[in-house]
C-alpha cells in the first residue's frame, strides 16, 4: 500500500468515525430534548383580565415567562414553594421570569384585582 492510499484510508475512517458520532450526538438531542420556555401573555385592562382561570402545564425547571400588559399597578404572586413576587406597573410589555422547584398546582394571582390568571400544573 502507497503512503498515498494509507493517508486516504485513514481519512475516510476518520470522516467516518465524525459522522457517526455526529448522528448518536442527534439522537441523543432526540431522546431528551430540553423543556422550552412556557410564555403566558397577560392583559389587564379596566380591571378585566385575560387569561382569567387557564389551566397551563409545566416541568420542574422549566423557564416560565408572563409577558403583562396592565392600565393598573398590581402584584403578581405565584403560589409555589418558594413563592414569587413581582411588581406590576402599569405599563405594556413587561416581563417576569421564574421557575418552579416542587412539583403541583402553582396559582398565579393578581392581588390587588383578587383574581387567579392561571393554575400551572408542574410535573417532576
Ligand atoms: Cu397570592
Amino acid at each position: 500500500m502507497s503512503v498515498l492510499t494509507r493517508i486516504r484510508n485513514a481519512l475516510i475512517a476518520a470522516a467516518v468515525s465524525a459522522l457517526m458520532i455526529g448522528l448518536v450526538g442527534c439522537s441523543n438531542t432526540a431522546n431528551s430534548p430540553a423543556p422550552g420556555n412556557l410564555t403566558v401573555n397577560v392583559t389587564i385592562a379596566n380591571r378585566q383580565v385575560n387569561p382569567s382561570n387557564a389551566t397551563l402545564q409545566a416541568k420542574v425547571g422549566q423557564p416560565i415567562t408572563f409577558h403583562i400588559t396592565s392600565d393598573a399597578a398590581d402584584e403578581l404572586h405565584v403560589h409555589s414553594v418558594p413563592d414569587h413576587k413581582f411588581e406590576i406597573a402599569a405599563a405594556p410589555n413587561q416581563t417576569f421570569q421564574f421557575t418552579v422547584d416542587v412539583p403541583g398546582n402553582v396559582d398565579v394571582e393578581l392581588h390587588h384585582l383578587d383574581r387567579t390568571i392561571a393554575t400551572i400544573q408542574v410535573r417532576p
